[in-house]
This record gives C-alpha cells, sequence and structure tokens, in this order.
C-alpha cells in the first residue's frame, strides 16, 4: 500500500493540478503520475477503470480509498487532513464555494477548456494548424465566461471571498493555461481583476510549485 495520498493523473491536466494545488495549500505530502508503485497503469486499461470507473484523471488512492471527482477528492482531502482549511465553516459561504467549484468544474471548464484551450494545445485543423474558424466561433462564449469570474471576484483576493478555497484550486489551473496564449490579451484585456487574480496565484508558493512551469 502507498503511504502518503497518490493523485493518479498526468500533472498537465488542470483536473490534476487542482487536487496538487490542494494538497501544497494544507501541506500535505504526496506523489502525481500515472504509476502506482513501480506499476505504470495505462490509459483506458482495465487497472485505469478499476481505479476510476469511467476512465479518467485524476483519482485520489489515499490507503484503501480510492476517489473519483476532482471537487468531492479535495472536499475529502480538506475534511480528512489538517492543516489550512480550504472551505469556509459557515453554511452559507460554503455553499457558495460548492456551487462554484460544481460551475468550474462542468460548464466553465467545457467551455474555457474543452471548447477553446484544447483547440490551441492539440489544432485539429489541416496539417495540424488551429481552425481559427472554431476560435472565432467560441471566443465570445469564452469571453462571456471570463466577465462572469470577473463579477464574482468583485473586490475579493479569492474567487469566493476571502479566503483560498477548493473553487480557486480548481479555477486557477483553466485561467494559467489561458494566460499562456498568444491570445491572452485579448482574453484578460476586458477583465483587469481577473487578470491581477490569476498572475496572483502564480505567484503564491502553491502556484510556484503547480501552475504553467510544469508540463510533464
Ligand atoms: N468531472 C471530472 C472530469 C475529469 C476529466 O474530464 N478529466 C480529463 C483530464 S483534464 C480526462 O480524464 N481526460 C481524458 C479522457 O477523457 O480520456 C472531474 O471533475 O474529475
Amino acid at each position: 500500500m502507498i503511504n502518503k495520498p497518490h493523485i493518479f493523473g498526468p500533472q498537465f491536466s488542470t483536473f490534476v493540478r487542482s487536487v496538487m494545488l490542494c494538497c501544497e495549500e494544507k501541506g500535505i505530502e504526496y506523489s502525481v503520475g500515472l504509476s502506482l508503485g513501480i506499476e505504470t497503469i495505462e490509459r483506458k486499461s482495465k487497472a485505469h477503470y478499476e481505479i476510476h470507473p469511467f476512465g479518467k484523471f485524476p483519482a485520489l488512492i489515499d490507503g484503501t480509498n480510492k476517489i473519483f471527482e476532482t471537487a468531492s477528492i479535495c472536499r475529502y482531502l480538506d475534511e480528512k487532513y489538517p492543516g489550512t482549511t480550504l472551505q469556509p465553516a459557515n453554511i452559507d459561504e460554503k455553499t457558495i464555494v460548492d456551487q462554484w467549484s460544481a460551475a468550474i468544474s462542468t460548464y466553465i471548464d467545457k467551455i474555457l477548456v474543452r471548447d477553446y484551450l484544447l483547440e490551441f494545445a492539440f489544432p485539429k485543423g489541416e496539417d495540424g494548424t488551429i481552425r481559427m474558424d472554431v476560435v472565432t466561433e467560441v471566443e465570445p462564449h469564452v469571453l462571456q465566461t471570463l466577465k462572469k469570474l470577473e463579477l464574482l471576484l468583485a473586490d475579493n483576493d479569492f474567487i469566493c471571498g476571502k479566503q483560498y478555497s477548493i473553487a480557486d484550486a480548481l479555477l486557477t489551473p483553466i485561467l494559467d493555461y489561458l494566460f499562456t496564449l498568444p491570445v491572452k490579451d485579448r482574453l484578460f484585456q476586458s477583465v483587469p481583476k481577473l487578470n491581477h487574480y490569476i498572475q496572483r496565484m502564480q505567484q503564491r508558493p502553491s502556484g510556484v510549485k503547480v501552475l504553467t512551469h510544469q508540463t510533464n
């Protein structure tokens, strides 16, 4: 049995990075990658489905517990392990974090990552070029999504208020990737608060360790 939590998945995945950020913020020692002990698990193999029933990443292996769904993994780590808490104690504030954690993992991930970022990362045009028609079609939705996040952030330090939460861990790997795109200025010019926020999050010790410089 592995004696510290293992985040099963590739480090370039935004969801894997969210779990890493939670561990870093709480000071939890962890390992990460596609190996389990000395065994490398092939993507979509029987062994992968035994860890994650839908063959996705990440999953967390912690002792005999195997947990999937990023937000659930983050909540588990927060409640199981000591360290800074990543969820407000107040139920109303905690629900806002839960609500946005769900929205970031679904709607926001879909527009910003699946529909937009992946077109830059894995271009599907002729000869491996970026399909600019796809970028042009999706970009208004990206800008609307960033505006919603700008309104949510308002004048707070963190996306759901005054403390770093699971919602920040879910959002920042996505914004961090958007920040590396050649179109970054076009995306962030109308959302100045979000622009400063992602730069602050990149500079936190957890961000320095987990965000853009880690690409393997
Ligand atoms: N709802 C899941 C989404 C997981 C997900 O889509 N993970 C991506 C990695 S960023 C993945 O596994 N992609 C590979 C695939 O779909 O085969 C969660 O929150 O963990």
